[in-house]
Protein backbone atom coordinates (compact mmCIF):
# COMPACT_ATOMS: atom_id res chain seq x y z
CA UNK A 1 0.00 0.00 0.00
CA UNK A 2 2.19 2.54 1.47
CA UNK A 3 5.26 1.43 -0.45
CA UNK A 4 7.73 4.22 -1.45
CA UNK A 5 6.91 4.45 -5.00
CA UNK A 6 3.28 4.74 -4.33
CA UNK A 7 4.03 7.28 -2.04
CA UNK A 8 6.42 9.48 -4.79
CA UNK A 9 3.62 8.57 -7.49
CA UNK A 10 0.82 10.16 -4.89
CA UNK A 11 3.63 13.69 -4.66
CA UNK A 12 3.73 13.68 -8.46
CA UNK A 13 -0.07 13.27 -8.65
CA UNK A 14 -0.84 15.64 -6.12
CA UNK A 15 -3.20 12.94 -4.10
CA UNK A 16 -2.47 14.55 -0.34
CA UNK A 17 -4.93 16.79 1.10
CA UNK A 18 -5.02 18.43 4.54
CA UNK A 19 -7.43 18.72 6.55
CA UNK A 20 -8.40 21.18 9.58
CA UNK A 21 -9.13 20.39 13.10
CA UNK A 22 -9.95 23.90 15.28
CA UNK A 23 -9.02 24.72 18.16
CA UNK A 24 -11.30 26.84 20.57
CA UNK A 25 -10.63 29.26 23.39
CA UNK A 26 -13.93 27.31 25.52
CA UNK A 27 -14.23 30.36 27.88
CA UNK A 28 -15.66 32.24 24.83
CA UNK A 29 -16.37 29.37 22.17
CA UNK A 30 -14.31 31.43 19.52
CA UNK A 31 -12.39 29.67 16.84
CA UNK A 32 -8.60 30.84 17.78
CA UNK A 33 -6.03 28.36 15.14
CA UNK A 34 -6.97 24.97 13.25
CA UNK A 35 -4.49 22.58 13.38
CA UNK A 36 -3.85 21.03 9.87
CA UNK A 37 -3.61 17.25 9.34
CA UNK A 38 -2.10 15.32 6.50
CA UNK A 39 -4.40 12.69 4.60
CA UNK A 40 -4.24 10.94 1.04
CA UNK A 41 -6.48 10.93 -1.44
CA UNK A 42 -6.07 7.71 -2.96
CA UNK A 43 -7.50 6.87 -5.97
CA UNK A 44 -8.67 3.78 -5.52
CA UNK A 45 -8.50 3.04 -2.00
CA UNK A 46 -10.25 6.54 -0.88
CA UNK A 47 -9.02 8.55 2.11
CA UNK A 48 -5.94 7.47 4.10
CA UNK A 49 -5.23 8.35 7.35
CA UNK A 50 -1.66 9.95 8.27
CA UNK A 51 -0.41 7.11 10.29
CA UNK A 52 -0.41 4.65 7.41
CA UNK A 53 1.60 6.48 5.21
CA UNK A 54 3.95 9.45 7.34
CA UNK A 55 6.41 6.15 9.04
CA UNK A 56 6.81 5.11 5.87
CA UNK A 57 7.60 8.23 4.63
CA UNK A 58 9.71 8.68 7.42
CA UNK A 59 11.96 5.70 6.75
CA UNK A 60 12.28 6.09 3.08
CA UNK A 61 13.51 10.12 3.17
CA UNK A 62 10.18 11.02 1.31
CA UNK A 63 9.24 12.73 4.63
CA UNK A 64 11.12 16.38 3.29
CA UNK A 65 9.06 16.92 0.55
CA UNK A 66 5.49 16.13 2.14
CA UNK A 67 6.33 17.81 4.84
CA UNK A 68 7.31 20.67 2.44
CA UNK A 69 4.09 20.17 0.47
CA UNK A 70 2.14 20.22 3.83
CA UNK A 71 3.70 23.18 4.65
CA UNK A 72 3.09 25.14 1.14
CA UNK A 73 -0.66 23.84 1.33
CA UNK A 74 -1.41 24.86 4.88
CA UNK A 75 0.63 28.57 4.19
CA UNK A 76 -1.61 28.89 1.28
CA UNK A 77 -4.62 28.06 2.95
CA UNK A 78 -4.27 30.25 6.07
CA UNK A 79 -3.58 33.05 3.56
CA UNK A 80 -6.83 32.63 1.76
CA UNK A 81 -8.81 32.50 4.52
CA UNK A 82 -7.34 35.66 5.45
CA UNK A 83 -8.29 37.17 2.01
CA UNK A 84 -11.36 35.68 2.69
CA UNK A 85 -12.47 37.98 5.08
CA UNK A 86 -12.16 35.64 8.06
CA UNK A 87 -10.47 36.24 11.51
CA UNK A 88 -7.14 36.05 10.75
CA UNK A 89 -6.17 32.31 11.60
CA UNK A 90 -2.78 30.66 13.13
CA UNK A 91 -2.90 27.41 10.93
CA UNK A 92 -0.81 24.57 12.86
CA UNK A 93 1.60 22.15 11.04
CA UNK A 94 3.14 18.64 12.03
CA UNK A 95 7.09 18.42 11.98
CA UNK A 96 8.50 15.27 11.86
CA UNK A 97 11.66 14.68 13.46
CA UNK A 98 14.07 14.37 10.08
CA UNK A 99 12.79 17.89 8.84
CA UNK A 100 14.49 19.19 11.34
CA UNK A 101 17.47 17.31 12.04
CA UNK A 102 18.45 17.21 8.11
CA UNK A 103 18.10 21.08 7.81
CA UNK A 104 15.61 21.38 5.36
CA UNK A 105 12.73 23.40 7.61
CA UNK A 106 14.17 26.79 7.32
CA UNK A 107 13.67 26.42 3.59
CA UNK A 108 10.62 25.04 3.42
CA UNK A 109 9.05 27.56 5.84
CA UNK A 110 10.64 30.36 4.25
CA UNK A 111 9.71 28.79 0.87
CA UNK A 112 5.87 28.60 2.04
CA UNK A 113 5.60 31.94 3.94
CA UNK A 114 7.32 33.71 0.26
CA UNK A 115 4.99 31.70 -2.01
CA UNK A 116 2.53 32.56 0.14
CA UNK A 117 2.32 35.80 0.97
CA UNK A 118 1.23 34.47 5.01
CA UNK A 119 2.33 36.40 8.05
CA UNK A 120 5.14 34.32 9.52
CA UNK A 121 3.27 35.04 12.51
CA UNK A 122 0.06 32.94 11.16
CA UNK A 123 2.08 29.82 11.40
CA UNK A 124 2.82 27.62 13.94
CA UNK A 125 5.31 24.44 13.85
CA UNK A 126 4.25 21.75 15.93
CA UNK A 127 7.45 19.57 17.02
CA UNK A 128 7.53 16.78 19.66
CA UNK A 129 10.17 16.60 21.98
CA UNK A 130 11.22 13.81 20.87
CA UNK A 131 12.35 15.17 17.63
CA UNK A 132 14.32 17.82 19.69
CA UNK A 133 16.26 16.14 21.76
CA UNK A 134 17.66 14.21 18.82
CA UNK A 135 20.04 16.86 17.67
CA UNK A 136 19.38 19.89 20.23
CA UNK A 137 22.12 22.09 18.60
CA UNK A 138 20.42 21.78 14.64
CA UNK A 139 16.56 22.20 16.96
CA UNK A 140 18.51 25.71 18.29
CA UNK A 141 19.76 27.13 15.58
CA UNK A 142 16.59 26.45 12.95
CA UNK A 143 13.86 27.75 15.42
CA UNK A 144 15.66 30.66 16.74
CA UNK A 145 15.93 31.83 13.12
CA UNK A 146 12.44 30.88 12.27
CA UNK A 147 11.35 32.22 15.78
CA UNK A 148 12.96 35.93 14.48
CA UNK A 149 10.55 35.99 11.64
CA UNK A 150 7.87 35.70 13.77
CA UNK A 151 6.73 32.31 13.87
CA UNK A 152 5.43 30.02 16.56
CA UNK A 153 6.86 27.24 18.00
CA UNK A 154 4.57 24.63 19.79
CA UNK A 155 5.83 21.19 21.62
CA UNK A 156 3.36 18.73 20.42
CA UNK A 157 2.44 15.63 22.64
CA UNK A 158 3.95 17.26 25.78
CA UNK A 159 5.06 15.32 28.33
CA UNK A 160 5.37 11.88 26.59
CA UNK A 161 9.14 11.99 24.88
CA UNK A 162 12.35 10.95 25.92
CA UNK A 163 13.67 14.83 27.06
CA UNK A 164 14.61 16.80 29.86
CA UNK A 165 13.36 19.73 30.85
CA UNK A 166 15.81 21.95 29.97
CA UNK A 167 15.42 22.37 26.39
CA UNK A 168 12.38 24.70 27.31
CA UNK A 169 14.85 26.74 28.54
CA UNK A 170 16.80 26.55 25.19
CA UNK A 171 14.22 26.61 22.71
CA UNK A 172 12.05 29.81 21.95
CA UNK A 173 8.59 28.26 22.34
CA UNK A 174 5.54 29.52 22.68
CA UNK A 175 3.31 26.68 23.84
CA UNK A 176 3.16 23.06 24.89
CA UNK A 177 0.08 21.16 23.79
CA UNK A 178 -0.36 18.47 26.44
CA UNK A 179 -0.79 14.89 25.15
CA UNK A 180 -4.32 13.60 24.95
CA UNK A 181 -2.95 10.35 26.99
CA UNK A 182 -3.26 12.46 29.98
CA UNK A 183 -6.79 13.99 28.87
CA UNK A 184 -8.36 10.53 28.29
CA UNK A 185 -9.01 9.74 31.76
CA UNK A 186 -9.80 13.41 33.53
CA UNK A 187 -11.55 13.49 35.77
CA UNK A 188 -11.14 10.94 38.02
CA UNK A 189 -7.63 9.67 37.06
CA UNK A 190 -5.98 11.51 40.38
CA UNK A 191 -2.17 10.80 38.45
CA UNK A 192 -3.29 12.34 35.48
CA UNK A 193 -5.16 14.97 36.76
CA UNK A 194 -2.09 16.04 38.87
CA UNK A 195 0.09 15.43 35.87
CA UNK A 196 -2.01 18.16 33.82
CA UNK A 197 -2.50 20.65 36.92
CA UNK A 198 1.55 20.40 36.69
CA UNK A 199 1.98 21.41 33.26
CA UNK A 200 -0.66 24.12 32.95
CA UNK A 201 0.85 25.72 36.28
CA UNK A 202 4.62 24.96 34.45
CA UNK A 203 3.00 26.93 31.20
CA UNK A 204 2.02 30.13 33.36
CA UNK A 205 5.21 30.43 35.03
CA UNK A 206 7.25 30.11 32.28
CA UNK A 207 4.76 32.48 29.96
CA UNK A 208 4.06 30.10 27.56
CA UNK A 209 0.68 29.52 26.18
CA UNK A 210 -0.69 25.74 27.09
CA UNK A 211 -3.55 24.02 25.31
CA UNK A 212 -5.17 20.48 25.65
CA UNK A 213 -5.37 17.85 22.42
CA UNK A 214 -8.05 14.88 22.59
CA UNK A 215 -10.93 16.76 24.43
CA UNK A 216 -13.74 14.21 23.57
CA UNK A 217 -16.45 15.33 26.48
CA UNK A 218 -17.57 17.87 28.58
CA UNK A 219 -16.43 16.52 31.62
CA UNK A 220 -12.84 16.58 30.24
CA UNK A 221 -13.22 20.55 28.85
CA UNK A 222 -14.70 21.35 32.18
CA UNK A 223 -12.00 20.13 34.28
CA UNK A 224 -9.14 21.73 31.87
CA UNK A 225 -10.84 25.08 32.46
CA UNK A 226 -11.31 24.86 35.99
CA UNK A 227 -7.44 24.53 35.77
CA UNK A 228 -7.34 27.53 33.90
CA UNK A 229 -6.53 26.01 30.25
CA UNK A 230 -9.00 27.01 28.62
CA UNK A 231 -7.50 26.62 25.04
CA UNK A 232 -8.44 22.82 23.15
CA UNK A 233 -8.69 21.07 20.52
CA UNK A 234 -10.70 17.64 20.37
CA UNK A 235 -14.01 15.46 19.04
CA UNK A 236 -16.10 17.28 21.34
CA UNK A 237 -15.57 20.30 19.92
CA UNK A 238 -14.75 19.83 16.09
CA UNK A 239 -13.17 16.96 14.15
CA UNK A 240 -10.67 17.09 11.67
CA UNK A 241 -12.66 19.11 8.33
CA UNK A 242 -11.90 19.10 4.93
CA UNK A 243 -11.27 22.75 4.02
CA UNK A 244 -15.08 23.49 2.70
CA UNK A 245 -16.96 21.99 5.89
CA UNK A 246 -13.97 23.87 8.24
CA UNK A 247 -14.87 27.53 6.58
CA UNK A 248 -18.29 26.61 7.89
CA UNK A 249 -17.16 26.49 10.68
CA UNK A 250 -15.08 29.81 10.51
CA UNK A 251 -18.05 31.51 9.19
CA UNK A 252 -20.21 30.82 12.02
CA UNK A 253 -16.97 32.06 14.46
CA UNK A 254 -17.78 30.38 17.21
CA UNK A 255 -18.58 26.36 18.54
CA UNK A 256 -20.69 25.14 20.87
CA UNK A 257 -20.55 21.99 21.94
O1 LIG B 1 -4.99 13.06 11.76
P1 LIG B 1 -4.58 11.87 12.59
O2 LIG B 1 -5.08 11.84 14.01
O3 LIG B 1 -4.93 10.58 11.91
O4 LIG B 1 -2.97 11.92 12.68
C1 LIG B 1 -2.24 10.87 13.14
C2 LIG B 1 -0.81 11.29 13.32
O5 LIG B 1 -0.23 11.80 12.10
C3 LIG B 1 -0.63 12.37 14.38
O6 LIG B 1 0.43 11.98 15.23
C4 LIG B 1 -0.21 13.57 13.58
O7 LIG B 1 0.68 14.38 14.31
C5 LIG B 1 0.46 12.99 12.36
N1 LIG B 1 0.36 13.91 11.24
C6 LIG B 1 -0.77 14.42 10.71
N2 LIG B 1 -0.47 15.29 9.72
C7 LIG B 1 0.87 15.34 9.63
C8 LIG B 1 1.79 16.07 8.80
O8 LIG B 1 1.43 16.88 7.96
N3 LIG B 1 3.12 15.84 9.00
C9 LIG B 1 3.57 14.97 9.94
N4 LIG B 1 4.88 14.80 10.05
N5 LIG B 1 2.75 14.28 10.74
C10 LIG B 1 1.41 14.46 10.60
O1 LIG C 1 -0.02 13.68 17.25
P1 LIG C 1 -1.02 14.76 17.06
O2 LIG C 1 -1.28 15.48 18.33
O3 LIG C 1 -0.66 15.72 15.97
O4 LIG C 1 -2.37 14.07 16.64
C1 LIG C 1 -3.37 14.69 15.96
C2 LIG C 1 -4.40 13.64 15.71
O5 LIG C 1 -5.28 13.48 16.83
C3 LIG C 1 -5.28 13.96 14.53
O6 LIG C 1 -5.05 13.00 13.56
C4 LIG C 1 -6.69 13.85 15.03
O7 LIG C 1 -7.48 13.07 14.15
C5 LIG C 1 -6.57 13.16 16.36
N1 LIG C 1 -7.55 13.68 17.28
C6 LIG C 1 -8.01 14.95 17.31
N2 LIG C 1 -8.93 15.12 18.29
C7 LIG C 1 -9.04 13.92 18.89
C8 LIG C 1 -9.85 13.48 19.99
O8 LIG C 1 -10.65 14.19 20.58
N3 LIG C 1 -9.69 12.17 20.34
C9 LIG C 1 -8.82 11.34 19.71
N4 LIG C 1 -8.74 10.08 20.15
N5 LIG C 1 -8.05 11.73 18.69
C10 LIG C 1 -8.17 13.01 18.27
MN1 LIG D 1 -0.25 17.87 16.31
NA1 LIG E 1 1.37 15.64 16.32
Amino acid sequence: LATEAALRKALEHQEFVLHYQAQVDVANSRITGAEALVRWQHPKLGLIGPDKFIPVAEERGLINRIGDWVLHAACRQAKAWEDAGHLQLPVAVNISARQLREGTLRDSVLGALAASGLDPHLLVLEITETAVMEDMDTAVAVLEDLCKLGVAIEIDDFGTGYSSLAYLKRLPIHRLKIDRSFVRDVPGTSDDEAIIRAIVSMAHSLKLDVIAEGVETADQAGFLRGLGCPDMQGFWLARPEPPVEFERLLARGDIVP
